[in-house]
């Protein structure tokens, strides 16, 4: 019996789960956090299925492995696991783990109240606060984020003709804004919108090659943005993201507000500065902000967005992996036919 064994820090982001790695991760080859993330996905990947597929998972579990800093300016690295593989930017992700760290005493940055993590989409700043030993907000300054295609005309097979604009906040997004045939996220259930969501990927990769301008490794659509009209008068606006085949997100999704934050300001919507509060599936927040403005190499005019939003702690736990039980290694049920 071989038996693996993982220490994590278990929580949520403003209401998505957060299973954060602490000890039993393997020691990764690389310089940056993007060969490490290579390394990991090469001969690791099967740590990722364990941790975040069932029976330890489930189709919206999300997660990090916290890696010592790497750089001499940075507090600490992380490494993002998800149900759909090894995200380079997770936003909610980053959010959970740094309170997580700074809670448990497992960092302490050089710099009280602020916080440099290296990432696979490179280095982060963040801002945070504290009341005694509790972190009460974490503001995260995301990548240069930015508006790639505006009104894209898509047919898709539930609302007909939909005009979609294309954003990067750290991932690509689809965002579908409230339109004539499409009333708002507010009028359908959360599955029909993971189903239509997966079908709105599929469609965008084939009408369109979304790739990053400065990074030709950057490239395709695994996200969709379905927007509404927000529950409370204290958001601007509602999102119900999906990511990948399996995962709705509770939170307004770190780098889907930033992508959101990046397309409202190309639009004129949003101006340097103004804060725009996104809000989730289930109600709860992120404060968007533009922080400044950039250009990418390629002359593309970007943002720097920042999010900011609220973690807790709900547990420590041990996962066992034997890779002599049955489905040790995770599944998820879309990958059984029937
Ligand atoms: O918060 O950036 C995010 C995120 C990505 C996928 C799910 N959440």
């Amino acid at each position: 019996m071989t038996r693996h064994s993982f220490t994590c820090i278990e929580g949520h982001t403003e209401g998505m789960p957060v299973r954060m790695v602490v000890d039993g991760a393997p020691t990764l080859a690389g310089e940056t956090m993007n060969e490490c993330r290579e390394d990991f996905v090469s001969r690791y990947d099967w740590i990722r299925r364990s941790l975040m597929l069932e029976p330890r998972g489930h189709s919206h579990m999300s997660g990090t492995v916290l890696y010592p800093p790497l750089s001499a300016e940075s507090d600490m690295s992380l490494l993002f696991i998800e149900t759909s593989g090894c995200l380079p930017m997770c936003g909610h992700a980053s959010i959970g783990s740094i309170s997580f760290a700074l809670e448990t005493g497992l960092v302490h940055p050089k710099l009280p109240g602020t916080v440099v993590i290296d990432v696979p989409a490179g280095q982060l700043t963040a801002k945070y606060e504290m009341d005694g030993s509790t972190v009460t907000s974490v503001r995260l300054t995301n990548v240069p984020s930015f508006l790639l295609y505006r009104d894209v005309e898509v047919k898709h097979p539930k609302f007909g003709q939909l005009a979609v604009d294309i954003a990067y906040g750290g991932n690509f997004y689809p965002i579908v804004e409230v339109q004539p045939n499409f009333p708002g996220c507010e009028h359908f259930t959360p599955e029909m919108l993971l189903e239509w969501g997966r079908q709105m990927q599929v469609l965008v990769n084939e009408a369109l090659d979304v790739v990053h301008p400065d990074d030709p490794d950057i490239r395709g659509v695994r996200h969709c943005m379905w927007t509404g009209a927000p529950v409370s008068n204290d958001a601007d606006a509602r999102a119900v993201v999906i990511a990948g085949d399996s995962l709705i997100d509770r939170s307004p999704c770190g780098t889907g507000t930033s992508a959101r934050v990046a397309q409202r300001h190309a639009k004129g919507l949003l101006d340097d500065g103004e804060t725009f509060i996104h809000q989730s599936l289930i109600g709860s927040c992120f404060v968007g902000r533009v922080e400044s403005t950039t250009r990418l190499k390629s002359g593309l005019e970007a943002v720097l967005p920042s999010i900011e939003g609220r973690a807790w702690i709900t547990g420590r736990a041990e996962h066992y992996v034997d890779d002599s039980q049955p489905y040790a290694h995770g599944f998820g049920l879309q990958e059984f036919s029937w």
